[in-house]
């Protein structure tokens, strides 16, 4: 059966209306899309898949398991329990492998840049110097490329060691947190050692027991956020520089007609910031010129797009559920890619238009792309070549058509520290002001809307949830192509402060703020761990990341980094919701997920399918919270006088968070 096209008729779960625009043009009448896929498909899924209770572990199978079913067990005699959670825990082991190969690639570029091997810098040397104290690195008389060196060859290490000490960061949780993962012994050791065993333990024959099996997966998502992701972002920041607040477009509508249009998608901001550098290179403007256009026109996708966005202000042309959509608009000359959510579809629609898609990475090949392989250690070389043949395709451009009706402007670059300065005043950064906002009350709690988008789901999930948060005075920290979606419609701006309940809304117009912050990346959500751990730092809302009246979700999580993130939230103490997990075909797997984690580590797992119910749900778990420390009384309205409004605007205020030598935005 050949899928059909069915226009944007089949796309009843589009609401993106730049989607809309460019799927009911002529130019993509032939394209064939994801939505159309789903269509062709349906959308009832294989229940034992869907339910965790599918096992192909061994040759034997597979086995499709019906939980108290005495015959439909596993050959091997495997119960529900234990197949949904190897199942789980293997999902969370790719998820983190993930995470750790995208984080070594950087520490790796990080030690070649310290040696002077790469067109970068060490940019931060406030974080660099942080670190250093992290890692113990003695910095006295060194210079910082001395020191970049020493922390990067330490952190290196902390991918591969193979004694049972824990991976350097997690000495920065709160020191309840560090027992109770010595209580559990689940501190992440070795990062590629935690996948190496957690694979092993769900190989035939070997854990069979649900519970000692996501000891392991805990452990294992540990070693993700506490120690590649966290690697990773850190290391990023001292490189590429900490993200700062600045104005951006995110949309389609960023291509630019008279440009050549180089998408760069994928994950690791090495790639995008050669790029970023070649494509201001004098020759290759030149090269631009000599073809008939204007300038180079770099845009993102995914979080390669939100890494280049955070640091550099350089748009986002689409999210993961845009990807089809940016070729399809017939204006992109090359989608550049390396690792991670590039479907193999945009090599096929690509074939309809003029555009290339070119790998770049040794490790991510697909069939139908050109191969140019990016060096780290020839970076600016190795880009140029991508942006030449980029340039040499614009004459072959045929009809195109940009939307430009949604382009909306964003402000994105909230790093943690950024946060800090903000709330806190250049003078004085700290989280006081941020605590002492939730412990009176007019910020209720905070919440984290993170993960990707998904085809078989409405599309304005996102802001769904987030708009009922903001209402209800909560803070909202968002990540990923979440960040993106919410971006689209205009959350991700100081003006949506009118939508947020009155406390939220009064901070948010006193500071200059979003009250959906822009975070960064998949592997950025290590910074809301760090913002949670200085937000119980800094005292009154207890001592440890679980009494926090914070809440995440990854409503429409697709990859299963998306499982790793949540599994070390729960590990770290948060309540984390999604819109299903692959666990249902187990009622004694998911009460583990659902109850018992919450007695181990203060954090659990949580299931709403409708997303308005999904944000009530965490909004219950953010006043559970407050009850618990006693704050729950102190809601009331406050107005803020001129003092008030002082504190919090001194210094701060996003027009004015110019510590680093950002742009002013106001
Ligand atoms: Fe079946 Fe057991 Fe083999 Fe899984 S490991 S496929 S349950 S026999
Ligand atoms: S890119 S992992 S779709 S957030 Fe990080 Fe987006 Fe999810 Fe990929």
């Amino acid at each position: 059966m050949s899928i059909k096209r069915n226009g944007c008729e089949g796309c009843s779960e589009i609401t993106c209306t730049s989607t809309k625009e460019v799927l009911s043009k002529d130019i993509a009448k032939n394209v064939i899309t994801a939505y159309d896929r789903v269509q062709a498909r349906g959308m009832s899924a294989c229940l034992f898949g869907s339910g965790g209770t599918c096992c192909r572990n061994c040759n034997m199978g597979p086995c499709q398991i019906i939980e108290g079913v005495d015959d439909l067990i596993g050959i091997c005699g495997a119960t529900a329990d234990t197949v949904a959670a190897r199942n789980f825990a293997r999902t969370i082991a790719s998820g983190t492998s993930a995470h750790t190969d995208h984080a070594r690639e950087m520490v790796k570029g990080f030690i070649e840049t310290a040696k002077g091997e790469t067109p970068h810098e060490i940019k931060d040397e406030v974080k660099l110097h942080m670190l250093a104290e992290v890692f113990g690195v003695e910095t006295e008389g060194k210079d910082k490329n001395e020191i970049a060196l020493e922390i990067g060859k330490m952190a290196l290490n902390d991918f591969g060691k193979q004694d049972d000490e824990p991976v350097t960061m997690v000495k920065r949780a709160p020191a309840k947190r560090q027992e109770i993962w010595k209580k559990y012994n689940i501190a992440p050791r070795g990062v590629d050692r935690e996948v190496v065993e957690m694979m092993h333990r769900t190989h035939m024959g070997v854990d069979q027991d649900y519970r000692n099996l996501m000891l392991q997966g805990a452990r294992c998502a540990l070693a993700d956020g506490w120690g590649s992701s966290m690697l990773s972002t850190e290391l990023t920041d001292i490189m590429f520089g900490t993200p700062v607040p600045r104005r951006a477009i995110v949309d389609l509508g960023v291509l630019k007609e008279d440009q050549v249009n180089v998408t760069v998608h994928g994950h690791e901001p090495l790639l995008a910031e050669a790029l970023c550098l070649a494509a201001q290179e004098p020759d290759m403007l030149e090269l631009a010129k000599k073809a008939g256009a204007k300038g180079i026109n770099l845009a993102g996708v995914c979080c390669t797009g939100n890494e280049i966005l955070m640091r550099r202000g350089i748009p986002v042309a689409a999210g993961f559920i845009q990807q089809e959509m940016a070729i399809a608009t017939g204006a992109v000359e090359a989608m550049v890619v390396d690792v991670q959510c590039i479907m193999q579809s945009v090599a096929e629609v690509a074939k309809s238009f003029h555009t290339d898609v070119i790998t770049t990475n040794y490790r991510a090949k697909m069939p139908g792309a050109v191969h140019i392989q990016f060096e780290e250690e020839e970076a600016l070389q190795s880009a140029k070549e991508i942006l030449t043949h980029a340039i040499k395709n614009y004459k072959k451009r045929g009809d195109c058509f940009i939307p430009t009706e949604n382009k909306l402007d964003v402000v994105v670059g909230f790093s943690h520290e950024t946060i800090n300065y903000m709330l806190g005043g250049r003078f004085r950064s700290s989280y006081r002001p941020l605590n002492d906002n939730i412990i009176n009350g007019r910020i209720r709690g905070v919440a984290a809307i993170v993960g990707c988008d998904n085809y078989k789901l409405p599309d304005d999930r996102h802001e769904i949830i987030a708009r009922e948060l903001i209402k209800n005075d909560v803070l909202v920290l968002a990540t990923g192509c979440a960040a993106t979606a919410l971006g689209r419609v205009g959350l991700l701006r100081p003006e949506a402060a009118r939508e947020a309940g009155p406390g939220l809304a009064e901070i948010c117009e006193t500071v200059g703020m979003p009250p959906v912050l822009h975070c960064g990346s998949c592997v950025d959500n290590s910074r809301l761990l760090i913002a949670a751990t200085e937000m119980v730092r800094e005292g009154g809302l207890g001592e440890d990341i679980s009494e926090l009246p914070l809440a995440g979700t990854a409503p429409l999580w697709m990859s299963e980094k998306a499982v790793a993130i949540g599994q070390y939230f729960v590990s770290s103490g948060a309540y984390v919701c999604f819109q299903n997990l692959p666990t249902s075909g187990s009622k004694v797997f998911t009460k583990h997920l659902f109850e018992e984690m919450e007695e181990m580590y203060g954090g659990r797992w949580d299931v709403a399918e409708d997303p308005l119910e999904l944000a009530k749900q965490m909004i219950a778990h953010i006043d559970k919270k407050r009850a618990a420390l006693g704050i729950d009384k102190k809601r009331e309205r406050v107005l803020f006088d001129m003092e008030m409004r002082r504190d919090l605007g001194t210094g701060s205020g996003i027009g004015d968070v110019g510590c680093h030598g950002q742009q002013h935005l106001s």
